[in-house]
């Protein structure tokens, strides 16, 4: 190690608050470039120095400002990290959320090639019928909600193998969001002790009760809601929630069929070609 920082991070060092927007937006464009040519890169963290979480969310809120740009429509959150198996997995800590957009949703098939490193994982959706803002209950929570899913929340990381970053990095990353598949809305209902099954290929892969996401998917909508507050958001009427997976994700490779069914609230599929 030469203890040479890089130009970058002399200047970012070196002048203050008005460089740390420069290096928010610097940052959010190398994760956008990365998206739209498809090539990993390493996590920030690892090639420029720490950032807090509070940095990273406005990462994450300028990466989704080149998404709107572009004229893509925000139709609204995911939280990640919610399971115990998910956190074992990427060997990260606590719940942390992200933005979904329109053009995020795919249904039936999905061209797992246009992903650098794609993986799939089991989720409960909450469609919202009304604006949720504050410190909630989860009976609140539910009853603002016009619906609930089965969903599938299809990842790709921008990161170098999908491994090895920070949760600061993650949480620039957009909580490596890439696309999610919606089922049919059903009825509000309890969405608490339900068991989720995915299948790749009809081989049962991941199981699970539904109550593996944050003792209870409704927490994961309270705690979202909680979270958006704390930096001055409501959670818009009409917004898709997904509660984030209940077990570790699959990898999607080519010629896939992913197969999910929430108990009660029904069955998704979807083909990777
Ligand atoms: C972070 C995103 C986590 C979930 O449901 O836990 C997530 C990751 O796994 O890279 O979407
Ligand atoms: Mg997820």
């Amino acid at each position: 190690m030469s203890g040479r920082l890089s130009p970058f991070r002399e200047c970012v060092e070196s002048a203050g608050e008005l460089t740390s927007f420069t290096m928010i937006e610097e940052y959010a464009r190398r994760l956008d470039q990365a998206l739209l040519a498809r090539r990993e890169i390493p996590p920030l963290t690892a090639s420029h120095g720490d950032f807090d979480l509070e940095t990273a969310y406005r990462i994450q809120e300028q990466g989704v400002a080149l998404r709107l740009e572009r004229g893509e429509k925000i139709v609204g959150y995911k939280m990640g990290l919610t399971s115990a198996a998910k956190r074992a997995q990427m060997n990260l800590g606590s719940p942390i959320y992200g933005v979904l957009t329109g053009a995020m949703r795919v249904s039936g098939t999905l061209r797992a090639a246009d992903g650098i490193h794609p993986k799939i994982e089991p989720e409960i959706a909450f469609i919202t019928a009304r604006e949720l803002r504050g410190n909630i209950l989860r009976d609140e929570a539910l009853k603002a909600c016009s619906g609930v899913a089965p969903a599938m929340d299809v990842l790709d990381s921008r990161f170098v193998g999908f491994k090895l970053f920070s949760l600061p990095d993650v949480v620039a990353d957009n909580c490596s969001s890439w696309r999610f598949v919606l089922g049919e809305p059903k009825k509000p209902r309890d969405v608490g002790g339900l068991r989720v099954r995915m299948s790749v290929d009809g081989v049962l892969k991941q199981e699970a009760d539904s109550n593996a996401i944050s003792g209870h998917p409704l927490e994961s909508l309270v705690q979202l809601v909680a979270m958006l507050h704390a930096h001055g958001r409501p959670l818009p009427a009409g917004s898709i929630v997904l509660a984030g997976a209940a077990t570790a994700a699959e990898p999607l490779r080519p010629g896939m069929r992913v197969d999910l069914e929430v108990e009660h609230l029904g069955a998704l599929s979807l083909a990777a070609t």
